[in-house]
Formats: C-alpha cells, structure tokens, sequence
C-alpha cells in the first residue's frame, strides 16, 4: 500500500505511473481534429473512436489542407479498389485508410452527431490540375430515430468554391443514400445500378459520383465516372478525390472545453485520492 511507503517514495511512484497509465486509457479521439489537437501535427493513418473505446478505427488525416484536422472518409486515388458494393458494406465502410477507402455511413452519422462539422472535397485531374469544393455544413441524418432507417439522409449548406463548382447541392442535399441494392433515389430507375456507384444520389441521380468507376480520365459513355460535373464535365474520371470533413470552429471550442473538463476531473480524482490515501 502507497501508506507505507515513505511520503517521497509514495510521490515519485505516483508521478511515474500516472502518463503512463492515464494517456491511452483517456486519450480516444474521435476525429482528425482531435488527433491534431492533442499535437499530432503529420498527415498519416491515425486510430479513432467515434464508436466508443472498444471499437477503434483505422483512418486518414490530412493534417495539411488549410489547417489541417481534416477526417477522411473517402479516398480514390490510383483505381485499386472496387467501389460498386451493396448496402451492407457501405454502411460499415471498406478499403484501407492508407490508399482507397469509404469509413461507413454509419461512422460519418456518428461523428456528426457529437460536433458540428464542414465538409471538404479535394479533387485532381491526370494533367495536374487540383480544384476544392467546401461547405460550412455538412451532417447524416442528425435528427433521425434510427439513421439507417432514415438512409444516412445527406445535409450541406454554405458551399464555397475552390475552383471546382458546386455538383452536390442542388442534386444531393437532402437525399438518402442509395446502392444497387438498396435503391433510395427519387428516379424510377436504379441511380447506382445505372451509374455504377453508391451515393445520394437525388432527381436525375446526379452530377457527381464520387464513388463510380475509375476510368482514368477521358471516356466515351458519360456519367459513370469518377465525376465532378462542374469541373470536369461528364465524360472525365478524375485522378484523385477526398471527401473530408473538420469540426467547424464552434464544435472546435467545445473540445477544448471537454478536454478541459477532462483535466478538471482528472485533478478531482487526484485531491479525491490525497483525502482518501493521505501520503
Ligand atoms: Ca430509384
């Protein structure tokens, strides 16, 4: 027992198990930003837990877009990876977080309910060119009793242009989304059958499909592509796109209050531990 220790011992004990012990048992990120904040500052594969402590994930962070802390959840990028999959596999996500990947509808819901989020699509062309689209909102059917039942409803508002046009709002916001086999579009036909993808796609399916066939630039049959309509036009499969989302700053303040009340509580336990195990 620590009372029997001399009072100097019993400390420096203390003092070497505490980072020890406390770090990885309290420190479970929920996102990018988290990781960024607690100062790591590299872009690279992170583990986070937006589902709880017993279920982590393996994700990318792009810690240098604008600022960085940038969440990841969807990755094409050298065509490696088949994207034309069924419901099940895009709720739970698939790929890897160091190439191609999708993080899972219900993962993205999840991080949306807990801070108020932007999102980011980053896109490039096989000649060089980079252009961005952002929007100041972006959530998964926040209000909804069960999300899934809801269809991981798409939200976003306050698009800013980065050169690439808006192709997600006026198609897309308010949409469910839908796979070959679970068809959730508004049209009479199948929008992800049809085009080979998975999105939400909305009235006339779409003007971007982030996650159709990689074509490798220009091809002849429109629309089934890797598009981005208001850049590229409807017959280009683009090289490189991210989607990513960052807690806008007003969710950012709030992590620095939890983690805040975090030390708070930690100091709390460690005077409750001096009242109860007096050194
Ligand atoms: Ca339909």
């Amino acid at each position: 027992s620590l009372t029997s220790l001399p009072p100097s011992q019993a400390c420096l004990f203390l003092a070497a198990l505490l980072p020890a012990a406390v770090h990885p048992l309290m420190f479970q990120p929920l996102d990018c930003a988290d990781i960024y904040n607690d100062g790591s500052t590299a872009s690279g594969v992170y583990r986070i837990y937006p589902a709880g402590p017993t279920s982590p994930l393996y994700v990318y962070c792009d810690m240098d877009t604008e600022g960085g802390k940038w969440t990841v959840f969807q990755r094409r990028t050298d065509g490696t990876l088949n994207f034309y999959r069924g419901w099940e596999q895009y709720r739970r996500g698939f790929g890897h977080a160091a190439g191609e990947y999708w993080l899972g509808l219900e993962t993205i819901h999840l991080l949306t309910l807990r801070k108020k989020y932007e999102l980011r699509v980053d896109l490039q062309d096989f000649e060089g060119g980079r252009a961005h689209a952002s929007y100041s909102s972006f959530s998964l059917s926040p209000l909804a009793v069960n999300a899934e039942v809801d269809g991981y409803t798409l939200h976003i508002s306050g698009f800013q242009d980065g050169g690439a046009g808006d192709s997600l709002t006026a198609i897309n916001n308010g949409q469910k989304f839908s796979t070959f086999d679970r068809d959730q579009d508004p049209e009479n036909l199948n929008c992800a059958e049809v085009y080979y993808g998975a999105f939400w796609y909305g009235p006339g399916c779409h003007v971007a499909n982030p996650n159709g066939l990689y074509l490798w630039g220009s091809y002849p049959r429109g629309w089934v592509g890797v598009v981005w309509h208001t850049w590229k036009g409807s017959s280009y499969s683009l090289k490189h796109i991210e989607m990513k989302m960052r807690p806008v700053s007003l969710a950012l303040s709030e992590t620095v209050t939890g983690s805040q009340q975090s030390l708070l509580s930690l100091s709390d336990h460690e005077m409750l531990n001096q009242d109860t195990e007096p050194l």
